[in-house]
């Protein structure tokens, strides 16, 4: 329902919203096949292991979730499907009303709702869309991979800056020092005014480089301040407020016009005997 946008999923959250807010956000980014799904799942079940209630929101148009990968990886991820304990949702890039980042920003507030522990959301590094989506996250991490020197890519997407965590991911290339050294000064230039995020090397595939990931993720949570988190928080809130007002405003503008006579503003637009501005007003005034 949240996902499609629909009238009823709006007196739903309502009601859902004094419950959400508790959950632990983790988001993780990168670039496709650096392996996040892998570590999702390797991270699943270490936090199962501890009694975690986990929610995971796939927006990865490649994601094993979404049918888009190979079976090796759907198969891996059925375990988890059959816990209870275990939410998974795959969300498409495309084709929500209201925008991707509204949709998946909802569907985490069901999920803390139903009282998940930590939310896991994956998303693709790339594209505006994706990007907005990892804002909701407490605390995100940014998966590189060794041997694509291109990743360099992750820092003109404005990942470094939002990174708390990079995770270098296959350390069992043989390239993974090289790329190691090559992150760190990289970062060391480019983040001069600020603390230097943790790198930590895994092998998602053999769940090498997980505990030490996990301590850092509490290391990281436990000694954020209060204030800090709690600003982090409202600016989360007067996003997701804007975003609201922005839909219902357009929506009670639009439901001043009808769609024939749409058609005829359009029409009369192209033969320039009017022009968009003046439409906008004629229409917007009608709410008045
Ligand atoms: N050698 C190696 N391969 C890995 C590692 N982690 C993931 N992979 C492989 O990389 C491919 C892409 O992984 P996937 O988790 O689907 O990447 P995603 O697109 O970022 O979700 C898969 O074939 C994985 O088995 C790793 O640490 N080492
Ligand atoms: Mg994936």
């Amino acid at each position: 329902m949240v996902e499609d946008n629909s009238h009823e999923a709006q007196r739903l959250l309502k009601e859902l919203f004094p419950h959400t807010g508790k959950s632990t956000i983790v988001g993780i980014t990168g670039s496709p096949g650096s392996g996040k799904s892998t570590l999702v799942d390797k991270l699943i079940g270490y936090l199962r292991s501890d009694h975690k209630e986990i929610g995971i929101i796939a927006v990865d148009p490649s994601s094993p979730f979404s049918g888009g990968a190979i079976l090796g990886d759907r198969i891996r991820m059925m375990r988890h499907s059959a816990d209870p304990g275990i939410f998974i949702r795959s969300m498409a890039t495309r084709g929500h009303l209201g925008g991707l980042a509204k949709a998946s920003g909802e569907a985490i507030s069901v999920l803390e709702a139903s009282g998940k522990d930590i939310i896991l959301v994956e998303t693709v590094g790339v594209g505006q869309d994706e990007v907005e989506v990892i804002k909701f996250a407490d605390l995100i991490l940014v998966v590189l991979i060794p041997g694509a020197g291109d990743d360099i890519q992750v820092f003109k997407a404005g990942l470094m800056e939002i990174a708390d965590i990079f995770v270098l991911n296959k350390a069992d290339s043989p390239e993974a020092d090289k790329m190691e050294k090559q992150l760190k000064a990289m970062l060391d230039l480019g983040l001069k005014d600020r603390l230097i995020p943790p790198v930590i090397k895994t092998v998602a595939t053999e769940g090498r480089g997980i505990q030490p990931l996990l301590e850092e993720i509490e290391n990281i949570l436990s000694t954020r301040d209060h204030e800090m988190q709690a600003a982090r928080k409202k600016r989360l809130i007067s996003w997701m407020l804007k975003d609201i007002i922005r839909e219902k405003l357009y929506k009670a503008v639009s439901d001043n016009v009808l769609e024939s006579e749409f058609e005829d503003f359009v029409e009369k637009i192209y033969r320039r005997e009017t022009d968009p501005y003046t439409v906008a007003d004629l229409i917007v005034s009608r709410s008045k």
